[in-house]
């Protein structure tokens, strides 16, 4: 045990060197907006962390100091679990030295609600904001914090949502308004449960904050949206950076897998030399640790080689996944897409619900409007409105058929998954996916019945459906027709007995 947790943190030791190494090919500049061609940027790997050696044998993260309830593991660090009110932070334990600077940090947030709580903050501050009630960093910070604020305190229904507040060290942060009063720029993104991690890179460059996101729903590395950009933004020369997070009653967790920090220099100027950061000793030092891995690799791999002949020139990485475990990542890969269409579903449901609670709100208010009596402007009004609601219906039977479509593209999946090869079959999550498929059937129907039930309104505009009203028929009424219905069926009787006794009168 005590020589697994010393080679884990050796192995670390070489990934640090590794990165350091690997850092001057990192160093060919990309555009940030810069006038007179783009910066040298540089991988600072002492602001920096990232998997698969991410934490040490002692269980903390190489340059860096982490807080509250925030584990970091071999690849993420979990600055707070879903529990209520969690609080964690992670910062760089070394002030940056450099006047520009670029950040790529890989996040998830995720939670089982709906909606989520508190939030994540990337920061860059004077001072390690180690503990405090801004999403778990100190309040009345020197710097700037880019908040992703996944609960909406005030109420404006703009949450989740990305917010820049700068701070000279004498604010406090506004938490009941979400900061609104003192954002310096923001931008409306859902960055919870995404299929993939969320990314966010901030770039301050030539007093010029700006924040890109790649909002999670694509795996490429570098498909970012514009979000906010602050100019004239005048931030400490020197500062740590850090990521905090926090939760409240509401809880969701808060994974940061990557932290990424690049050194911008303008062009023209000095670029610092990688050499100077590292002491000659300690490079010879790693050099030596990797040289002797390298070699305990060969011995290790020789060794395998010879007992196991068969499997000679095949490379090692495919030895480790086995027919079955195959088969279970791939039914785990397909559990994975099943569960975020059934997400997705979920989302649009609610989006549809929404539409059709402003629908019958607005039918509603048409009629009060017509009650009140506006005898002018009433016609014209009304056809405003119905086309309105015309329109919404039109576009909740869009959305229901998209989600038909997404539906019956998990049953597609589940068939895949239920027949991934000819070894499989002999799985007990057969019957497990049979439940998921039988029960999805059940969806699609329920689906289609909606779909059904909202074709012809969209046939017929002019009488759009309307919200359940009372019932018409009373008590009284219904006496009174059961005894209309009564004395037709005793006149009907008399009439036909008469007939008979006259009959038989005749004969
Ligand atoms: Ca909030
Ligand atoms: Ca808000």
């Amino acid at each position: 045990m005590a020589a697994r947790a010393q080679r884990v943190g050796r192995a670390a030791l070489v990934a640090a060197v590794l990165l350091v190494l690997g850092a001057a090919p990192l160093a060919l500049g990309q555009a940030a907006g810069a006038e007179g061609g783009a910066p040298h940027r540089r991988f600072e790997y002492k602001y920096s962390f990232k998997g698969p050696h991410l934490v040490q044998a002692d269980g903390t993260v190489p340059f860096w100091a982490h807080t509250g309830n925030a584990i970091p593991s071999a690849d993420q660090i979990r600055i707070t679990t879903s529990l209520k009110s969690q609080r964690g932070s992670v910062w760089t334990k070394n002030k940056s030295v450099f006047e520009f600077w670029e950040i790529e940090v890989t996040f998830r947030v995720t939670g089982r609600g709906r909606i989520g709580a508190d939030g994540l903050a990337i920061w860059f501050t004077e001072e390690q904001g180690l503990e405090g009630p801004v999403f778990g960093a100190a309040d009345q910070w020197n710097g700037v914090g880019i908040f992703f604020d996944s609960f909406d305190n005030d109420g404006k229904k703009n949450n989740p949502g990305v917010i820049l507040v700068g701070n000279n060290g004498k604010l406090l942060y506004d938490h009941q308004n979400d900061g609104s009063t003192q954002a310096l720029a923001s931008c409306q993104r859902d960055f919870r449960n995404k299929p993939y991690p969320v990314r966010a890179k901030i770039t301050y460059y030539q007093k010029t904050l700006t924040v890109f996101i790649n909002n999670g729903f694509t795996p490429d590395k570098e498909d970012y949206e514009f979000c906010a950009k602050v100019e004239d933004m005048v931030l400490p020369s020197q500062g740590y950076f850090g990521i905090s997070a926090a939760t409240g009653g509401l809880a969701d967790d808060h994974d940061v897998l990557s932290f990424l920090t690049f050194q911008l220099t303008e062009p023209g100027k000095e670029v610092p030399t990688p050499d100077t950061e590292i002491p000659q000793k300690d490079k010879e030092k790693y050099q030596e640790e990797f040289e002797h891995f390298q070699q305990e690799l060969d011995k290790k791999k020789e060794e395998f080689q010879k007992e196991h002949p068969d499997v000679q020139g095949q490379p090692a990485d495919d030895l480790f996944e086995t027919v079955s475990d195959r088969e279970l990542r791939q039914i785990f890969e397909g559990q994975n897409r099943i569960h975020l269409e059934i997400k997705q579903l979920n989302r649009q449901l609610d989006m549809i619900l929404d539409e059709q609670r402003r629908y019958v709100s607005a039918v509603t208010e048409e009629f009060t409007r017509r009650g009140a009596g506006v005898p002018d402007q009433q016609g014209q009004v009304s056809q405003q409105g119905i086309d309105q609601v015309v329109k919404t219906q039109e576009e909740v039977i869009r959305q229901v058929d998209e989600m038909r479509n997404s539906v019956s593209e998990t049953l597609r999946l589940v068939s895949v998954a239920q027949h991934p090869g000819s070894a499989a079959g002999v799985y007990e999550t057969t019957q497990h996916f049979n439940d998921i498929k039988e029960h999805l059937h059940v969806v699609k129907r329920d689906i289609e019945h909606l779909v059904q039930r909202n074709m012809p309104s969209n046939e017929k505009p002019k009488c759009p459906e309307l919200p359940p009203f009372p019932s018409c028929l009373s008590t009284t009424h219904f006496f009174v027709f059961v005894a209309v219905q009564t004395v037709l069926f005793i006149g009907y009787i008399m009439y036909r007995s008469q007939q008979e006794a006259a009959a038989k009168k005749f004969f």
